[in-house]
């Protein structure tokens, strides 16, 4: 049911009398009246009916109401409930007791017998206090709202939907952190379609912004709740598995992989097929010290899975990556890459040159 658009007021007092009063008086300016007989039930009613402004007997059985106001302006501050003001009427014309009244959180008050004049034009004013309050709140709702909104816009990639490179990179660097705190493994698989580049050459790009979005559903669907799927790069993905082994993280890429090589990509225009290659490092490791080196050796790794014929999973500091390494002349802790395939068949390292240049010895798969 619609909530009527009368601004609606919660009288409360232990004399039922007091509340038909008001009530009648209220009800003829327009306003809705709730009442309520003791402070506990009061406070029901707040959560019930949610008033737009209380009017607050102070002596009351049960609970009087300094304790409701208090209780009220708690639950205001903790953002429980939205701002009511609440107007003590206080059967003393006392000074002490209207400071405790405004100290406990009422925003005005009027002496019993009550003026009915001058109630009104506190209630009408408070009203107005109270719609202000709602706006300002609404606006910074909305604020909030759409700076949670640009947020999250931020840390997703805008084609596939999934985390971008930002978000993987804030994440494992929190993942990190923990896994070192909690002395946890922690393991990345870094994943480069094979030959994406003929996708779009072959079939368009259409066809090869489908295939990401479809590579990347297929990521999500393999990785567990935990695990962080992102788009690192063009057609290159990052997986962040928490609380995983180097040798586990080695059959899962294995896994995806061969999940990757039989699933057939469906486009616009017909389906095609891809493979994909996967380097893979996890910590502990003596050589991975920080959450860079972690990085750098799946990155590594991807790069020798791709010189060594794509399609592949390559594990960092395994005996191929290893040995491909020392056969380009590269130490293992020596971050140069070759600069090309005759350099790297020639078996010298171009210092400064980009990572994963590629290797042309295999053509794309055979499309469908
Ligand atoms: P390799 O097996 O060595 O990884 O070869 P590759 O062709 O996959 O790699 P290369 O780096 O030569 O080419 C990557 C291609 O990915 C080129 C680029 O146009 C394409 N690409 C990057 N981002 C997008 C995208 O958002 N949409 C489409 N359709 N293509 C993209
Ligand atoms: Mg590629
Ligand atoms: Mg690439």
């Amino acid at each position: 049911m619609e909530r009527s658009k009368k601004p609606r007021i919660l009288v409360v007092d232990d004399h039922e009398d007091n509340i038909e009063l008001l009530r009648a008086r209220l009800e003829a300016r327009g306003y809705e009246v709730e009442g309520a007989t003791d402070g506990q039930a009061a406070l029901e009613m707040v959560d019930k009916v949610c008033p737009d402004l209380i009017l607050l007997d102070v002596m009351m059985p049960r609970m009087d109401g300094m304790e409701v106001a208090r209780r009220l302006k708690a639950r205001i501050a903790n953002k429980e409930i939205p701002f009511i003001p609440i107007i003590m009427q206080t059967a003393l014309d006392s000074t002490e007791q209207k400071v405790e009244g405004l100290d406990a959180g009422a925003i005005d008050y009027v002496t019993k017998p009550i003026n009915f004049a001058e109630l009104e034009a506190r209630v009408s004013s408070q009203l107005h206090v109270k719609s202000l309050q709602d706006a300002l709140a609404a606006s910074r709702k909305e604020l909030s709202d759409l700076n949670d909104k640009l947020r999250e816009i931020s840390l997703t990639d805008g084609l596939t939907q999934i985390e971008n490179r930002r978000s993987l990179e804030d994440r494992l660097h929190d993942m990190w952190q923990h896994s070192v705190r909690l002395h946890e493994p922690i393991a990345l698989v870094m994943c480069d379609i094979d030959k994406f580049k003929t996708v779009n050459d072959q079939y368009g790009h259409q066809a090869g912004d489908s295939v990401l979005k479809e590579f990347a559903q297929l990521l999500k669907g393999e990785a567990r709740e935990i695990d962080r799927v992102g788009r690192y790069g063009g057609e290159e993905f990052l997986l962040i598995l928490p609380g995983t082994v180097l040798d586990a993280a080695v059959t899962f890429a294995e896994r995806l992989r061969e999940k990757v090589e039989r699933h057939t990509f469906t486009y616009a225009g017909g389906t095609l097929c891809r493979t994909m290659s996967c380097g893979v490092a996890g910590s502990p490791h003596p050589r991975v010290k920080d959450q860079e080196a972690l990085l750098k050796a799946s990155d590594d790794a991807l790069y020798v899975a791709k010189e060594t014929g794509r399609n592949r999973v390559i594990r960092f500091d395994g005996a191929e990556f290893n040995a491909h390494m020392q056969g380009k002349g590269n130490d293992q802790s020596d971050a140069e890459k070759p600069a090309s395939k005759s350099a790297a068949n020639a078996g010298t390292a171009a210092p400064g040159s980009p990572p994963r240049v590629k290797a042309s010895s295999e053509g794309p798969r055979p499309s469908t």
